[in-house]
């Protein structure tokens, strides 16, 4: 373990991308503003079911504007030494090109695979962080939306024909399929971030022992934090991964790392302008390397694959300050 846990140990700051059909909706919906805090959840928040969701907001996500070499440029510049991109999230949407079986139960056109033609954003984002020398993971969320046979969730907006009975067994190998290719397909993968099991879905609920037992054989350094309940060599993951907070005195015994956001929402928010200072970044980023965390600070781009600018002057400053003070 001392040896996967060897790179990450020396890191101590990386960059955490939220980006998914939730960036193109940006907070809002029909008008509406919902709360700052979690845009991502959009789907959830404005009670929209997958069909209208995907719909509306497939040919917003156009990645425009994306430039995978500037955002790998960006973090390794402000002193960052991993990404971890949102492979899928909650709603159930890819952004990498899954050759697994979807579901469009749901009527949803086309494929829940989201990158525009011809195009892969996961892996573009991947290789050009691999390609300037970084570390790159996978955020990959055990939730889904959309699917007919994940467990609850917003199952209530998209229902099934009352003859249907979900079948966990389905969703259990959509995720295998998923991870595998996740694994095998992009030419390496360092962290798989899942998010998240609750209380009464313990590992196994998603067939944890399968994954995790053939995920290091494909990847025998792979480091898994600690949401999917059961993980490596450790009960509860390689790390800890505490969200938007900085545990009093770290967390004893365990690797970990924090999120933080720079505004308040992970995911794109254009009404979400509480945007933290210079001074208050280092603050939070010199406290959790200080109790011996990792800091990984999240930028939300809009559905065209743009950084808010905002974002891009904090992580250009967090590099003039990494320039005066580094050692080297
Ligand atoms: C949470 C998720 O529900 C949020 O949307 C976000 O991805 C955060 C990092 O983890 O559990």
């Amino acid at each position: 373990k001392d040896s996967r846990m060897e790179w990450f140990r020396e890191a101590r700051f990386g960059l955490f991308i939220h980006w998914g059909l939730y960036s193109a909706a940006g907070g809002s919906w029909d008008g509406k503003q919902y709360p700052q805090h979690y845009a991502e959840w959009i789907q959830a928040w404005a009670k929209v079911p997958s069909k209208p969701y995907a719909e509306a907001l497939k040919p917003k996500f156009t990645a425009s504007k994306f430039d995978a070499h500037a955002w790998a440029s960006l973090a390794k510049e402000a002193g960052m030494k991993y990404v971890i991109i949102t492979s899928r999230h909650h709603e159930g949407f890819s952004i990498f090109n899954s050759q697994q079986p979807y579901s469009l139960k749901n009527d949803i056109t086309g494929s829940t695979n989201i990158s525009p033609m011809g195009r892969d954003l996961y892996g573009e984002v991947i290789n050009a962080f691999r390609a300037q020398g970084l570390k790159a993971g996978a955020y990959y969320s055990l939730l889904d939306w959309q699917h007919p046979d994940s467990y609850e969730g917003l199952s209530y907006l998209n229902p099934n024909p009352t003859d249907y009975k979900p079948n966990h067994e389905v969703y259990k190998d959509y995720l295998y399929g998923q991870v595998k290719e996740l694994a095998n397909n992009y030419g390496g993968l360092d962290v798989l971030w899942l998010d998240f099991s609750s209380k009464n879905r313990e590992g196994e609920s998603w067939g944890t022992k399968r994954i995790l037992t053939d995920l290091i054989k494909w990847q025998p350094q792979i480091i898994v934090n600690n949401r999917f309940w059961d993980g490596l060599e450790n009960k509860n993951g390689d790390i800890g991964t505490p969200e938007k907070y900085i545990p009093p005195t770290g967390l004893p015994g365990m690797d970990w790392e924090v999120s933080h956001t720079m505004n308040e929402s992970y995911g794109y928010s254009a009404h979400d302008q509480n945007w933290k200072s210079f001074d208050k970044t280092m603050r939070l980023f010199i406290e959790t390397v200080s109790k011996g965390g990792n800091f990984l600070l999240n930028v939300g781009p809009d559905g065209e694959g743009a950084i808010p600018e905002k974002a891009v002057m904090l992580l250009q400053d967090i590099g003039q300050w990494m320039k005066v003070n580094s050692e080297a």
